[in-house]
């Protein structure tokens, strides 16, 4: 199955996103093993790391009166209101210890702008600032994008959305992934992938 053209992106498994973190996904670290194991099957895999300026504006702390998983509006759209995670440099933006991918090529960082959410490893949440990453899998001519981590809801789908949208073939292998699911948050990622094209699937699909 995967060959030299096709990449597992491996999204935000970082302690802020484990138990125990800031912004913690329920049995997030469960999904290590598996994701361990799927990446020894890929010759190209990209980390994704959440990686946010302290006071970013995706946190409920930088709005006065505002709860972390309340909506706001900004300029480019809703944005949910997180609890403070993943700052530039901290032990909670640290990928997971636990992650055993010694031959992982790329870690790209996002959600780095002050004034931008970037759920998406391809766009910032105005949908039009790139990370690179499209270039990137363009040149080496990946034309097959798997994706798992966290959160299923949010990075995981925008990232395969995008993915979806610039013509790369594109799997979400859902048992190694999971949801932070606030306000049904995780049917609607499954409504959106399911008509962008995304083909949904669990591991035991994929052939050894
Ligand atoms: C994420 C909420 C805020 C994610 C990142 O990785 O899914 N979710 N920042
Ligand atoms: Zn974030």
């Amino acid at each position: 199955m995967p060959d030299s053209n096709s990449v597992l992106i491996v999204t935000d498994i970082q302690n802020d996103f484990l138990p125990g973190g800031a912004l913690a996904v329920t049995d997030g670290d469960a999904i290590l093993p598996l994701v361990n194991d799927l990446a020894r099957r890929f010759k190209n895999v990209v980390i994704t790391q959440d990686w946010h300026t302290a006071g970013h504006i995706s946190f409920a702390s930088a709005h006065a009166g505002r709860k972390p998983f309340e909506t706001i509006s900004l300029r480019y759209g809703p944005q949910v209101l997180w609890p403070d995670h993943c700052i530039q440099g901290t032990q909670g933006a640290a990928l997971a210890s636990g992650l055993d991918i010694p031959h992982a090529q790329l870690i790209l960082r996002k959600g780095y702008h002050a004034h931008a959410d970037s759920y998406s490893a391809f766009f910032e949440a105005d949908r039009k600032t790139p990370t690179g990453l499209t270039g990137y899998l363009f040149e080496r001519s990946i034309e097959e994008v798997f994706v798992v981590g966290l959160a299923t809801d949010f990075c995981v789908s925008w990232t395969a959305q995008d993915a979806r949208a610039h013509g790369f073939k594109t799997t979400v292998i859902e048992d190694a992934c999971r949801a932070i699911d606030t306000e049904g948050s995780l049917a609607e990622a499954i409504a959106v992938m399911d008509r962008a094209g995304v083909r949904r699937v669990r591991s035991e699909a994929l052939a050894a």
